[in-house]
């Protein structure tokens, strides 16, 4: 699986985003998923499913030995989520963006923590912040073949100038 699309200048990115338990509990899923296709992103991937100990022991590898990681694997596994990939142009970073600060009461309003959230742990949404972290994940949450970005998507050359692709 490749995050960047194409040839290594290619400036398409596919990153990984959950939509977490306090966000499917609170019915946000619907808002939080427009928010990134109303960005003009791609959703190439998506599922629900409940995250294991194991899988969150994976996916969070570098927080194991933070004070506050038992609390993040019991809230991350306590319901089911939503787990998507998305693509489009620097899609990683536009997604940390569009996301806002980790902790939500610092997070930007127009953010969707900024807009959505007020705690530093339910904070309703995790995107991956490097293109190390949404190669690990997406491969940890999807299996090639859930993964649809075989079509060029037909707003592309309406949406970006060819010297942005
Ligand atoms: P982000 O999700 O913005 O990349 P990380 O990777 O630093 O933030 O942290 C992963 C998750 O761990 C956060 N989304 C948040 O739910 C939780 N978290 C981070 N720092 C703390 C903290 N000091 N206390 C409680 N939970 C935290």
């Amino acid at each position: 699986m490749q995050v960047t699309q194409g040839s290594n200048q290619s400036k398409i990115q596919k990153t990984l985003i959950l939509i977490k338990p306090d966000a499917m509990e609170r019915k946000l899923a619907g808002q939080i998923i427009t928010r990134f296709e109303q960005k003009g992103l791609d959703i190439v991937a998506i599922k629900m499913l409940t995250m294991t100990k194991e899988l969150a022991q994976k996916h969070y590898a570098q927080h194991l030995n933070k004070p506050f990681y038992k609390g993040l694997e019991e809230f991350m596994c306590s319901r089911p989520i939503i787990a998507m990939v998305v693509q489009g142009v620097e899609a990683i970073e536009v997604v940390r963006n569009l996301v806002g600060a980790t902790n939500a009461r610092k997070a930007l309003p127009g953010t969707i923590r900024g807009d959505l959230a007020n705690s530093l742990s339910s904070n309703v949404v995790h995107a991956s912040d490097s293109a190390e972290a949404a190669e690990k994940e997406i491969k940890l949450f999807f299996k090639e073949e859930e993964i649809f970005d075989k079509h060029k998507p037909i707003l592309q050359d309406l949406m970006y100038a060819k010297d942005e692709l």
